[in-house]
């Protein structure tokens, strides 16, 4: 295997307040359940640490209290996931955020960011997430935790405690994109932020799009950090998420992206998020998730 580590440290955040609708506070336990630990052990692997983030659920004030929805909560669960996935790093581990929302992916940048001066990261996402409080059409948190990490929001990694610094726009790749708001195609054109759509997929095919996002987040960083939604994936493949797009990467193309990554020797951590169980089907989309943790942790077919 060519993971930096052998222990994993299994840390799940049933957190949803953040998404477009509930239900991906689900996804954590619904992932274990669908055997990713057995999966992990298979690869000779080793669970370190299972650790279950304590997160606030549905709220008794009103949804809408402010334009931003649930604002208290995500700060508090960043603050824990930043913890958690801090003291993995610092303790040797392999960091495996499970969501929960993508808002879950700020704590986790956040712990990464006070560790690594200069980290690429591969955000296989429909979406690109660059909203900020200003900006946003739905208020959802999901939807802007890039522009938490790079500094752009009014929350971001500055008001974590633990967290190092802003993510740097050039570190950042996008795969999968097909379902952007006006403002982040501004957003993305102005950072120059490197983007493979599903255009470029259809065109280049996946291999050669995972070579070039290798060039820009392999070369000079200090590792390399998969923030994987799963509604990057076509929902015929993946129906349990919270907000499907029509169009995205099937099968085999979501498999080879993260076994020709688990090959690069550079992966620090994951975060796997937006399983969400309320939409799916016989577990479809978390047995999925598990596989696809698995070609990320080094798997191979032979
Ligand atoms: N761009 C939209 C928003 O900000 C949709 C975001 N939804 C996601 N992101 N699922 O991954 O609300
Ligand atoms: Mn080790
Ligand atoms: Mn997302
Ligand atoms: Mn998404």
């Amino acid at each position: 295997l060519h993971l930096r580590h052998h222990d994993v440290a299994v840390i799940k955040v049933p957190f949803g307040l953040g998404g477009a609708r509930g239900g991906a506070e689900l996804g954590p336990d619904e992932l274990i359940t669908a055997g990713l630990k057995r999966e992990i052990a298979s690869l000779g692997l080793n669970v370190s640490k299972e650790i279950r983030v304590d997160c606030p659920s549905e709220s008794v004030a009103p949804i809408e209290r402010n334009r931003v929805k649930y604002l208290s909560e995500v700060r508090q669960v960043s603050e824990r996931v930043c913890n958690e996935v801090s003291g993995a790093i610092a303790e040797g581990t392999f960091p495996l955020v499970l969501g929960g929302d993508h808002s879950v992916a700020i704590g986790s940048l956040a712990g990464l960011s006070a560790h690594y001066s200069n980290l690429g990261v591969i955000w296989f996402d429909a979406h690109a997430d660059l909203n900020t409080e200003e900006r946003s059409l739905s208020g959802n948190m999901h939807g802007m935790s890039v522009a938490a990490a790079l500094g752009h929001s009014a929350f971001n990694l500055s008001h974590i405690p633990g967290a190092g610094t802003f993510l740097n726009p050039s570190n950042l790749v996008y795969i999968g994109l097909r379902d952007l708001d006006v403002y982040e195609k501004e957003q993305i054109r102005a950072l120059g932020i490197k983007s493979f759509t599903m255009h470029d997929i259809d065109r280049m095919g996946i291999q050669q799009v995972v070579e070039q996002a290798l060039a820009v987040v392999g070369e000079g960083t200090d590792g390399i950090h998969i923030s994987f939604d799963m509604d990057c994936l076509d929902p015929r493949e993946a129906p349990g998420v919270g907000t499907p797009v029509p169009g995205g990467l099937n099968y085999r193309e979501a498999h080879f992206a993260l076994e020709l990554l688990a090959s690069t020797n550079q992966v620090t951590s994951m975060d796997l998020v937006e399983v969400n169980p309320l939409f799916d089907q016989n577990r479809h989309t978390a047995r999925l998730g598990v596989e696809l943790i698995a070609s990320l942790l080094g798997k191979r077919i032979l």
